[in-house]
This record gives structure tokens, sequence and C-alpha cells, in this order.
């Protein structure tokens, strides 16, 4: 099995925590960097990471990733509730991995009000939502849900993107989670 990713890429985590114990080998790729999208575009017209090569499958998107190691690896798949919440999870990377794109670049709030808004809003409103979940046990084990609300939070968090430390549920989810030692192995900061 090949990983295509790079390490500070929240979405490429989540399939590095899920491979923990499995012999795969990790093809470094930074989509943003002209020497490694030629090559890359062969694998996946997307050209987003993670990709995942297995004998004749390629996949690329880690939750097609994910859905995909867990019947390899034997692991429960999340159920339709579980999906709708991490569509929220979703929601706020793909939005602030925008955001973050854009600044790269010298487009902030100021040149781009609305569209910076609706991603910030958007992202405040999924924070108070998982903020809500936390408080009903959700999130009890670490699985791919888990794995993707921790990488999303610390992501944000590395980045600076977003502020989720008025939530005290996601500040306890995150603090039970941040000294495992595939979290530190897996530190985008690293
Ligand atoms: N839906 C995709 C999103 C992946 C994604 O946005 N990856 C970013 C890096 S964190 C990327 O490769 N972006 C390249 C681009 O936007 O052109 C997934 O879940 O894998």
């Amino acid at each position: 099995m090949i990983l295509y990713g790079s390490t500070t890429s929240p979405y490429v985590r989540r399939i590095r925590l899920m491979l923990q114990g499995v012999d795969y080998e990790f093809q470094r790729t930074q989509v943003f960097q002209e020497e490694y999208r030629e090559d890359f575009a062969k694998i996946n017209p997307i050209m987003k990471v993670p990709a995942l090569i297995d004998g004749d499958t390629t996949l690329f998107d880690s939750n097609v990733i994910a859905e995909y190691l867990q019947d390899k690896l034997g692991q429960p798949f999340l159920s339709i509730e579980q999906k709708n919440i991490l569509a929220t999870i979703n929601g706020v990377l793909d939005s602030l991995v925008q955001v973050m794109i854009l600044s790269r670049e010298q487009i902030t709030a100021e040149q781009a009000p609305t569209y910076v808004g609706l991603q910030r809003n958007r992202a405040q409103l999924c924070f108070a939502y998982l903020e809500g979940l936390l408080e009903t046990g959700e999130f009890a084990y670490w699985d791919y849900l888990s794995i993707s609300l921790y990488t999303t939070l610390d992501w944000i968090a590395f980045r600076q993107m977003s502020d989720w430390s008025v939530y005290p549920n996601l500040n306890t989810f995150y603090a039970r989670h941040h000294q495992r030692n595939d979290v530190i192995q897996t530190d985008p900061r690293l």
C-alpha cells in the first residue's frame, strides 16, 4: 500500500492514524509545489492529498480511503448518524483550508469579507454543534470519527485558522488524546 500525502495535511494525518501498526509506504507529496504536480496528476485527477494505492485500487479522498481501510482492516464502519457528524467536521476543515489557501495570496477577510465571513461563521456553528455532541457522550472511542475531529482541531490550532478554545468539551476531548503516541508521532509541527 502506498499513501500519498504531506505531514501537515490533516486529511492525510487521519489516514496515517488509521494505518498505525500497518505496513505501508508513505510517499511524501507537496501538492502546492510544482515539482510534485506532474507525477501526482497521473495518480489523482482531483490533485488533493491523500491518495492511496493498494494493488490495482487507487482511491482519492480521505473519507473514501477510510471506508476502504475499515473494510480491509476489519474496523467498524461509521453509522449514517456518524457520517452526518463527519460531514460537519469535513465542513469546518474544507472551509478553513480554503481560507488558508487564500491567505497565502494575501486575500484576507478585508479583501473578501463575504467569502471569508461565510467560512468563519460555518466553523463557529460547527464547533458549537460538536461541543453539544460531546456533552451527550459522542466521540467516546478513538475511531475514524474521533480521529477526524482531533486532527481537525489540531490543524486549526497549528495553523491558527480559527479559535475553538472557548468550548470546554472540545478542549477536554483534545487534551484527552494529545499525549497518544500515534498522535505525537504524526504531529504536523515535527
Ligand atoms: N475531501 C478531501 C480534501 C483533501 C484536501 O483538501 N487536501 C488538501 C491538503 S490539506 C489539498 O490537497 N489541497 C490541494 C488543493 O486544494 O489544490 C479529502 O477528504 O481527502
